[in-house]
């Protein structure tokens, strides 16, 4: 289970034909009429689910959130002056979960009680599909995808869903992840869909990130590779810190946010390389983007993207309130801390 990176990089070159022709094919119009002054970035804007380049804001509900159970679906608000995201979202937020996940046969948003969603190119085309997991519960260890519609909503799940199962996320000692997040294309193989990267372990051998690869197929992760990194302040209590991931231009960048501390860091240029012994390690680049930031403070959810559009990530927060924010982060610094501008909290839905 540990060793399939190297397994898979095989299973890449050996790879049917006409997959990955279909995987190729959405670049090629990009080559066809090569314009002086590309001034924006060159692929679908991480989070941006309805295509208008705006970042959109996804978080669940049910009990404790402060919103009715299902998952929430804000459209980023663009500035007139500047055409970029302010950090707001379009309010009332939409429930774009009321069909459920596809699974239980319900058609009720209480499927995602409970669950965590991200949003991602997860089954392989330009706009953003949703990942949900279940840390905790009835289905811990397990989860989905289930088809975006391109325009802030869910496809209908029974027919766009695709299960994860809690065998193929597991770790060597049979820990299902803590939680999950986009990876991207981190390992530098690009099966089309994105691997996941997770935090995972227990009290007797230790909690650690770990990579899992996509197959070439949505919902399809098998086998997770440990990572060796230290936490971001050198530490290996790797269960204290939660994750937020976004892709821009420039790299994959990581937020790692310690709660009980109010330490946030954020990781760019984040890649994995293979250690060739099993084992993994994320490369990257560490900032101190605050401290004492929201210290002990339960954030419903936590989500990353370049909301601003000028190449440093940001973060949006939801709180167990209902309420919601932006921090917009910039001045990015090897000897200090950022600039972190937080919005005016205000009700998603
Ligand atoms: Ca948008
Ligand atoms: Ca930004």
């Amino acid at each position: 289970m540990t060793n399939s990176f190297s397994s898979r990089r095989m299973l890449a070159w050996t790879a049917p034909v006409a997959l990955a022709l279909t995987a190729l094919a959405p670049a090629l119009p990009a080559q066809a009429a090569p314009k002086p002054t590309p001034t924006v970035t060159t692929g679908p804007v991480d989070k941006d689910l309805n295509g208008d380049g705006v970042p959109d804001l996804v978080a669940v509900g049910g009990p404790g959130t402060g919103l009715g159970s299902g998952v929430w679906s804000g459209l980023g608000v663009k500035s007139r002056k500047t055409g970029v995201g302010t950090g707001q979202v379009q309010t009332p937020a939409s429930n774009v979960g009321l069909r459920g996940n596809g699974v239980t046969g319900n058609d009720s948003p209480a499927d995602f009680d409970g669950a965590q969603v991200i949003t991602g190119r997860f089954t392989g085309v330009d706009h953003q599909d949703f990942l949900y997991y279940y840390p905790t519960g009835t289905s811990a260890g397990n989860g989905g995808v289930i088809r975006g519609a391109g325009d802030g909503t869910m496809a209908n799940p029974y027919g766009n869903q695709f299960s994860i199962f809690s065998d193929n996320l597991i770790d060597a000692n049979g820990n299902s992840p803590l939680q999950l997040v986009n990876a991207f294309q981190a390992d530098g193989v690009d099966t089309g869909i994105p691997d996941l990267l997770g935090i995972a372990g227990d009290a007797t051998n230790g909690y650690r990130l770990g990579y899992h690869p996509n197959y070439f197929a949505p919902g399809l992760y098998y086998g997770v590779t440990g990572l060796t990194n230290p936490t971001p302040t050198g530490g290996t209590d790797w269960q204290n810190w939660s994750l937020a991931s976004t892709e821009t231009a420039s790299g994959i960048a990581l937020f790692l946010r310690n709660a009980g501390t109010g330490d946030l860091y954020l990781w760019t240029g984040v890649t994995m390389v293979d250690n060739g012994d099993g084992t993994g390690t994320l490369t990257h680049t560490q900032y101190q983007v605050a401290a004492s930031w929201n210290t002990g403070v339960t954030i419903s959810t936590l989500q990353a993207a370049d909301i601003d559009a000028d190449g440093t990530p940001d973060l949006w927060t939801v709180l167990p309130d209902g309420t919601y924010r932006a921090y917009l982060i910039s001045g990015l610094s090897n000897s200090g801390t950022a600039t972190v501008t937080a919005t005016r909290a205000r009700p998603l839905a």
